[in-house]
């Protein structure tokens, strides 16, 4: 058995580094995960209902209202040790390149110099139409479940829309392409609080594992990444991350 001693000594031997994030490392900030049971988004919402094109097409007040829900839910946390774990091993190897699927600014506010958001910001809107940039306006609290028209373009007038990536949409290429290459070229990748579920970012730590770099995964629940990590550490992103870098 792998204890995180031997992990930490893996990762403070590795030159290069990717780190690899999802919902789980910012659970213990308070912000809900997508498929844990109970407390997942996707046990409570429907993901094609709000999470697609389709759904902003056929009822953008529902889908704004959502996102500036969580948006808003978000200004009020902070960053956990899970974070600030992350922005220390970034500190500390010569080369860390942070990758995370997360869409809050808890790693920038950890200190993450620039991670790479694969899956889009909550708080990069843009026009739904000409793609400008949009103003993110001031959150007045939030109501859960509450409908917002969303505003419009001062260009073209046309709905602005979350500057997330939904299911059927294609990744910004530069921020795939970048992740893909980091992976290729690694020592290590931490991959932290992620199901796997979610492709194409599923197939990085196996686009590590394959060109030879050591993948240690952090997560309470099982996951299809166990197969292809090297070393499985079993605990939540708040206390093993920190046990990782100390
Ligand atoms: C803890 C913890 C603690 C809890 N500490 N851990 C190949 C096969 C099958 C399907 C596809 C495929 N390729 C593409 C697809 C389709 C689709 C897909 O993957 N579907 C699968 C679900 C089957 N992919 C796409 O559509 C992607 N686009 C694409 O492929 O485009 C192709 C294209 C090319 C050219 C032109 C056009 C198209 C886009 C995917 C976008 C995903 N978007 C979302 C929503 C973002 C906006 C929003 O926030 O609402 O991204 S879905 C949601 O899932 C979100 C997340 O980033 C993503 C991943 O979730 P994550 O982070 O793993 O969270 P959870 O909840 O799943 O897991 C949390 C984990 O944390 C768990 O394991 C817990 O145990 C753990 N945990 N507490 C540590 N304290
Ligand atoms: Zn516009």
């Amino acid at each position: 058995m792998v204890d995180v001693r031997d992990a930490a000594k893996v990762l403070a031997e590795a030159r290069r580094v990717v780190v690899l994030t999802g919902a789980g490392i910012s659970a213990e900030s308070g912000v809900p995960t997508f498929r844990d049971s109970l407390t997942g988004l996707w046990e409570r919402y429907d993901a094609q209902a709000l999470a697609t094109p389709q759904a902003f097409d056929d009822d953008p007040d529902l889908v704004w209202g959502w996102y500036e829900w969580r948006r808003c839910l978000i200004e009020r946390v902070r960053p956990n040790p899970g974070h600030e774990a992350v922005a220390a091993i970034e500190a500390r190897a010569p080369h860390t390149v942070v990758v995370t699927q997360n869409v809050d600014d808890l790693h920038e506010r950890a200190g993450s110099a620039a991670p790479i958001h694969l899956h889009g910001s909550l708080f990069t809107p843009r026009c739904a139409t000409c793609s400008r940039p949009a103003a993110v306006t001031a959150c007045d609290e939030p109501e859960e479940g509450r409908r917002l028209a969303p505003p419009r373009c001062g260009q073209c007038a046309g709905p602005i829309r979350p500057g997330v990536v939904w299911f059927g949409e294609a990744l910004s290429e530069e921020a795939l392409e970048t992740a893909v290459q980091e992976a290729t070229e690694c020592d290590v990748l931490l991959t932290v609080g992620t199901s796997g579920l979610v492709y194409p970012a599923a197939e990085i730590p196996r686009v590590a594992a394959m060109f030879g770099g050591t993948v240690i995964q952090v997560n309470p629940q099982p996951t299809p990444l166990d197969a292809t990590a090297a070393i499985n550490l079993h605990g939540s992103a708040a206390t093993v991350l920190p046990a990782l870098v100390k």
